[in-house]
């Protein structure tokens, strides 16, 4: 099996400097080695971290309540590029951030390929504390990485964005969340007029995490490929405090493994993101990570191995 590796080191869809450098702390951590190596994939990965440094515009005033919103189109549309690339070769595009604006390129990238090749829609499985559904007139932050579900489904459509096609985007009846527990009040008011299915926490409490997924797993159906958006910051901080918005209250190490490991069971998962890892949040000078950076940062490892077969026995 062949993955297709994008590092996308942004920041701008929120207002924390360092989450730019999550793919690098990944990689460094040995993400794409324990991949090849214990796990026998073939990894293609350029070796690049994408800064974007050349779409990434100097002048970036907020727009409608956008903040930096050409630099979010812009570094969206290459990825979009790159990871409809590797979709399109057959290759899992795993895309490594940044913060969670940049789902809109990966998600939208391998939607457009799965199209092309099998006439089906992507479901997309979010794992998050947070609905990132706002659209730029419900999001009280201005930040784009409350807002990429928002986009991807149609919900919200702006002229800055105006790459992203109809052909791109998923079906909010095959999108399904896990984790939630922070969602804004328009949010919730978005989530309940689009009937779109949500696991909270509370549900994970009351049912337990096999049956959520189970739930989740089944809603979707069992004849359209899957991609899995991991926001890290839907563990609980004891696990992955470095993050940008933590929220108490989230899954365990394990609950989010299992997650990737039910998703890796069915054999359908094409794509995947891991974001929100900021190894610069609770650092400290110096080179010795703190116990907050390096639980994060194995943490997204884990989940990552999980998610392409590393419990299987
Ligand atoms: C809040 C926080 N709902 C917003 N969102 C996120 O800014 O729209 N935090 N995504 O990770
Ligand atoms: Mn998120
Ligand atoms: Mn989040
Ligand atoms: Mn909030």
């Amino acid at each position: 099996d062949h993955i297709g590796v994008t590092a996308v080191a942004f920041s701008g869809g929120q207002g924390k400097a360092g989450v730019d450098a999550g793919p690098d702390s990944l990689i460094k951590a040995g993400l794409l080695k324990q991949l090849k190596d214990d796990l026998a994939y073939r990894i293609d990965y350029d070796g690049i971290v994408n800064t974007y440094a050349d779409v990434i515009p100097e002048s970036d005033p907020t727009v409608d309540n956008m903040k930096r919103p050409r630099a979010c189109s812009a570094v969206n549309q290459r990825l979009h590029e790159q990871t409809y690339a590797h979709a399109k070769d057959g290759r899992l595009a795993l895309t490594l951030g940044g913060d969670h604006s940049i789902a809109i390129g990966s998600i939208s990238g391998v939607a457009r390929a799965i199209r092309e090749r099998l006439n089906k829609p992507l479901a997309v499985i979010w794992v998050d504390a947070h609905a990132d559904i706002n659209t730029f007139e419900t999001s009280d932050s201005g930040n784009v990485h409350g807002m990429p579900v928002a986009f991807l489904t149609g919900l919200c459509k702006h002229d800055i964005f105006s790459w992203l096609k109809e052909e791109h985007m998923i079906p909010s009846s095959k999108l399904v969340y896990i984790g939630l527990r922070d969602v804004d009040s328009g949010e919730k008011k978005i989530l309940r007029e689009n009937k779109i299915k949500a696991f909270s926490m509370h549900d994970i409490d009351r049912h337990g995490i096999g049956r959520v997924v189970d739930m989740a797993l089944e809603y979707i159906g069992d004849d359209i490929p899957i991609h899995l958006s991991f926001d890290v910051d839907a563990l609980d901080p004891a696990h992955a405090p470095s993050t940008g918005t933590p929220v108490r209250g989230g899954l365990t190490l394990r609950e989010g493994d299992f997650i990737c490991e039910a998703v890796h069971e069915t054999g359908r998962l094409v794509s995947m993101d891991l974001v929100e890892v900021n190894p610069k949040l609770l650092a400290k000078e110096g080179n010795a990570d703190t116990w907050e950076v390096a639980e994060t940062v194995r943490a997204g490892c884990s989940l990552v191995r999980c998610a392409l077969g590393e419990s299987l026995l």
